[in-house]
């Protein structure tokens, strides 16, 4: 479908351009060639042994069939931007639309994988108008395929894979992508047992390798240096939108494609809306603005939020309720190390913020009737921690309803944070719209844990000077 898509795209533009009356042919001129993929995020050796992972968590006649983003249309002849999947991307390396990988094992030797990719074809009429793809010659010779084939391909291809018998099971994440998933139900012929691969895949990515370390501190680094940046252009009368702006030209100037998600500016009472994308207002001073920004290197997300007081200085209420999160932050983290269950850290942080707004009258009630009957929720909405990799919101297996271990060489985003709703007649009227989140990017080590975001700073008199 894609293919026809783009074929399509090539008819019209060729019927836009007087230029071309004839059939067409290929170009008589050159071109320049994809380069082979970057080393700094590329290890080969790397995904192969992803590959093997995976394989021996499956029986001897699994078939893995992983698919990639689809395009989507922006507008008119407009596509968003092409991000692939990232369990695609985890196991291959593979940053192209139109690709699909299947993994099996030799039927000769059960002990070898055979890893084959479905991929654009070269072709110097696209080339020209969309720049040059690997084809299928560049999947075998830069990204370890055995075999590979033009994308038409698939379909003829997997039906002649799955009636040879010889795999009766198949692993996938075909409704990743609608299109390819049509084409794989109309080429088959008996439909074989089908699994989910993503949970087998979120278990090998929660641990991270050397190399996606340094892709997320590098992601991190960046994100700290426009947070030092971003910091400065905060004031009254500023609008959200600007602050972004500053992100988004240090990102730039620092060779990242885009940030790992929608930066989120919010002052005033947007603080309360815990997604807010909108960035639109104009702060004033007194008010508080949360800022969450991460950038993304290598496909790699870092995940960061300050909470900053509009005009550069916090009011005693302000610093109450901020310095509440920080100890609670700090607590977190002191407490993070591998083997500790995220629930044990998350019920401690529930507690002691639970007990200081009590204690420093920001809210009204009794700790145990808050805690056991979930109210704690309205000033705690969303969890302790997650995992960053890949995604922002990184896999992080669950072992048992309320059990999630941390092991060495994860990587998490701590975000403890209150909220305090305008209206809520279970708060201080004086502590409406003082809200506050601090995120901090943290490696799990042998011995403890290492926070990757530490060259930003987190108190308050050192936010105040950041924003000088
Ligand atoms: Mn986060």
């Amino acid at each position: 479908m894609n293919n026809s898509k783009n074929l399509l795209i090539l008819i019209l533009i060729l019927s836009l351009s007087s230029c071309y009356k004839e059939v067409i042919s290929p170009l008589e001129y050159n071109l320049p060639e994809k380069l082979a993929p970057y080393e700094t995020f590329f290890d080969l050796p790397t995904i192969q042994s992803r590959r093997e992972n995976l394989m021996n968590k499956l029986p001897v006649n699994a078939l893995v069939l992983i698919v990639t983003n689809d395009t989507y249309l922006r507008n008119g002849n407009v596509n968003y931007d092409f991000r692939p999947t990232s369990n695609f991307y985890y196991l291959t390396g593979f940053d192209e639309p139109n690709a699909v990988a299947v993994i099996r094992r030799n039927q000769a030797e059960a002990n070898t994988i055979e890893f084959i990719m479905f991929v654009e074809e070269r072709d110097s009429r696209m080339a020209q108008w969309l720049g040059p793809v690997y084809g299928p010659e560049g999947a075998i010779e830069y990204f370890g395929a055995d075999s590979a084939y033009a994308f038409g391909k698939f379909g003829s291809q997997i039906k002649s894979y799955l009636s040879s018998g010889s795999y009766q099971s198949v692993y996938t994440n075909l409704e990743d992508n609608p299109s390819v998933c049509d084409s794989f139900y109309n080429a088959i012929i008996d439909t074989p047992a089908i699994y989910d691969l993503d949970g087998l895949t979120y278990d090998l990515r929660a641990i991270k390798s050397e190399i996606e370390i340094n892709a997320l501190r590098e992601a991190i680094n960046v994100s700290v240096q426009a947070f030092g940046e971003a910091a400065k252009r905060i004031g009254h009368g500023v609008y959200e939108y600007e602050v972004e702006a500053t992100f988004d030209y240090i990102l730039g100037l620092n060779g990242c494609p885009s940030t790992a998600f929608p930066t989120i500016v919010a002052s005033g009472p947007n603080i309360n809306i815990l997604h807010y994308q909108a960035n639109q207002r104009q702060m004033l001073g007194g008010e508080l603005v949360m800022i969450d920004f991460g950038a993304e290197y290598g496909y790699y997300a870092a995940d960061i939020t300050r909470t900053f007081p509009v005009n550069g200085k916090f009011s005693p209420q302000q610093a109450n309720v901020y310095n509440i999160v920080l100890e609670a932050h700090r607590a977190a983290i002191r407490g993070a190390a591998p083997g500790v269950n995220y629930y044990d850290l998350y019920a401690m942080v529930i507690d002691y913020i639970v007990e200081q707004l009590l204690a420093k009258g920001i809210v009204y009630g009794e700790k145990s009737q808050i805690i056991s009957s979930g109210t704690y929720r309205q000033y705690i909405p969303a969890g302790l921690a997650h995992c960053i990799g890949l995604d922002v919101h990184d896999p992080f297996p669950q072992i048992r309803p309320v059990e999630k271990i941390l092991q060495e060489n994860m990587v998490l985003a701590f975000e403890p944070h209150i909220y305090l709703y305008e209206g809520d007649q279970t708060v201080n009227p004086d502590y409406w719209n003082i809200s506050a989140r601090i995120e901090d990017d943290v490696l799990i080590t042998s011995s403890g844990y290492e926070v990757l975001s530490n060259r930003l700073p987190n108190e308050i008199s050192a936010l105040e000077q950041l924003m000088k």
